[in-house]
């Protein structure tokens, strides 16, 4: 077969009008980037700073109680490049959560799983089905998909923590699923005793009666809750032997090595005083939270100045490079899990610094 080059014009119009009419489109029309040759995220490269979320955060404690419903008091960070959706990133939520004194928040379950790193405040443990963990500042505590879970305040004191899921993740593959406690009470039964995860499986080593009965492939870690003493003092073993400017620890499931959750890595990556990394671009998104020191990175050409308690979105193959003025330690939440699973992961370590052509103004 050749082509018709009798055909008109209004021939190849009719033909147009016809494949719309039956809901099809020709590629060849097709003017939106649907094979780019490197990610184009619509989310953008974005900063929330601590000093804007906090007071609004202390707002909401005074201003809106926690209730089944609303189920959490969260401000989630919306990155202006998604069109409204409450999304740090296309694949992540990231948000702040508080609970002031004595407050508790009801359980639920869903199919996104959440990770929290505590920033500030003392007196909450969440109840990971049934296991109450504590939760202390540099805590990591996990709430993988379908587990029970709640918040409860038992002290006197405000608590804030940085929350992520993989929500956009589960959302985009119509795999959402949401059920509160069906009682008695909003919360689980706080149990007798605390931290059961943490007494068998904590260290790299896990309670048994003597035999090996671990679970041959789990999909997510049993341990709950990662201590920041444990964190940090790797981090100190590795900075002592090495003079790199960056280094990093991955949260792994002490059973397996494998990433915290299937869809869901977290890392902390320490940034020496007066260290300056070589940028890095990696297919996936991720979202920092600074736990502590202040620096800067630099965003695909942007930078962004950050100190504690600030949180900042770095979309899929941003390159991104860090600076610190003091020791800085970021927790880095990412989705690389999933893109390895499936074979689509890659980064470029690229050789020089960026050049800086904008200056992030946080709002
Ligand atoms: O704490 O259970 O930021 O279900 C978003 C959804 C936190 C939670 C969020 C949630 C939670
Ligand atoms: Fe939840």
């Amino acid at each position: 077969m050749t082509i018709d080059a009798t055909h008109t014009e209004s021939e190849l119009e009719e033909f147009y009008r016809d494949l719309a009419a039956v809901d099809l489109q020709p590629l060849w029309t097709i003017t939106a980037d649907l094979l780019t040759p490197t990610p184009r995220p619509k989310a953008v490269p974005w900063l929330w700073s601590a000093a804007t979320m906090k007071p609004l955060a202390r707002r909401a404690i005074r201003l809106v109680p926690v209730e089944r419903g609303g189920e959490r008091r969260v401000l989630s960070l919306q990155n202006p490049g998604l069109g409204g959706q409450p999304y740090a990133v296309g694949t992540l939520w990231g948000a702040l959560q508080c609970l002031g004194p004595r407050e508790k928040a009801p359980a639920h379950r869903h199919s996104p799983g959440a990770i929290r790193f505590v920033l500030a405040g003392e007196g909450v443990f969440t109840t990971v089905d049934g296991d109450a963990c504590d939760m202390h500042p540099g805590d990591l505590v996990l709430t993988p998909a379908m587990n029970w879970h709640d918040h409860v305040n038992g002290g006197d004191g405000e608590m804030f923590w940085f929350d992520g899921l993989d929500l956009p993740m589960v959302a985009a593959l119509d795999g959402t699923f949401f059920e509160p406690w069906a009682g008695p009470g909003l919360n689980q039964p706080e149990p007798a005793e605390h931290n059961v995860s943490e007494r068998t499986y904590a260290g790299g080593t896990r309670h048994t009666d003597g035999a090996v009965t671990g679970p041959l492939s789990p999909r997510h870690s049993r341990l709950m809750v990662y201590r920041w003493a444990d964190t940090t003092a790797q981090l100190d073993r590795l900075a002592a032997a090495s003079d790199a400017p960056l280094l990093a620890v991955e949260y792994t499931d002490p059973e397996t090595g494998a990433s915290v959750m299937p869809t869901l890595a977290c890392a902390v990556h320490r940034v020496r005083a007066g260290g300056r990394s070589l940028p890095v671009r990696r297919a996936g998104n991720a979202v920092y939270v600074v736990y502590s020191g202040h620096g800067s990175s630099v965003i695909a050409g942007q930078r962004f100045d950050w100190g504690p308690g600030d949180m900042f979105a770095v979309p899929s193959w941003a390159p991104v490079e860090h600076a610190a003025d003091e020791q800085a330690d970021l927790f880095v939440l990412t989705d690389t899990p999933v893109l390895r699973a499936l074979g689509l992961y890659r980064e470029e370590r690229l050789a020089e610094a960026q050049p800086v052509t904008s200056v992030f103004e946080p709002r």
